[in-house]
């Protein structure tokens, strides 16, 4: 089991991940914003990781203190886990299409953070989805993983958000299945 832990006088948070089958966890989600939720839930089913995340956080004000503190724990469990696993194959591409929409998010357990999502109106997005992008990032940021998603097409925004996180999902589990050698030239990640 992998256990985080972060508090602020915004957030309250404790990540847990299931890494052995005798681990003793029950998955649940407690954030108290159903569509980040419904996100989160998304990207951990095809991610194929088991969690529990629980954050008590200020959504008095609104959502956004919760879901990139979030972001940055999670991201720091992720790291942790591909530590663990040493020897993983490190790039994958994956599409998601929902309906009308598609989307491909390509990843690089790389070891240099970085996140790039392009074909969507940064702009015209809702507070909420602007919340929804600051957690993906932060993820990203504090896993250090390479990520470039690329909203191809579509309009109807659950589904275009829905995509993104279920072909980020499925970019990290495959970039985390295992390898028989470190896929790296240089013989180290980062
Ligand atoms: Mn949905």
């Amino acid at each position: 089991m992998i256990e985080k832990k972060r508090k602020t006088k915004e957030t309250n948070i404790l990540i847990q991940l299931k890494t052995k089958k005798e681990d003793m966890l029950v998955p649940k989600l407690k954030v108290g914003v159903p569509f980040f939720e419904h996100m989160l839930n998304a990207l951990l089913f095809y991610a194929k990781l088991e969690m529990h995340i629980y954050c008590e956080g200020d959504l008095d004000v609104d959502a956004h203190h919760s879901l990139e503190d979030i972001g940055i724990v999670l991201g720091d469990v992720i790291q942790s886990y591909y530590g663990e696993i040493n020897k993983f194959k490190r790039f994958s591409s994956c599409y998601a299409p929902m309906d009308e929409t598609l989307v491909r998010t390509v990843l690089d357990i790389s070891g240099r953070p970085y996140f790039q999502i392009e074909g969507i109106d940064l702009y015209a997005l809702t507070s909420l989805e602007q919340s929804l992008l600051e957690f993906l990032r932060a993820l990203a940021i504090n896993a250090k993983l390479t990520v470039h998603v690329d909203v191809i097409r579509g309009f109807n925004r659950h589904h275009i958000f829905e995509a993104i996180f279920k072909s980020f999902g499925m970019c990290l589990y495959e970039s985390m299945v295992m390898s028989d050698e470190m896929m790296s030239t240089k013989g180290s990640i980062g």
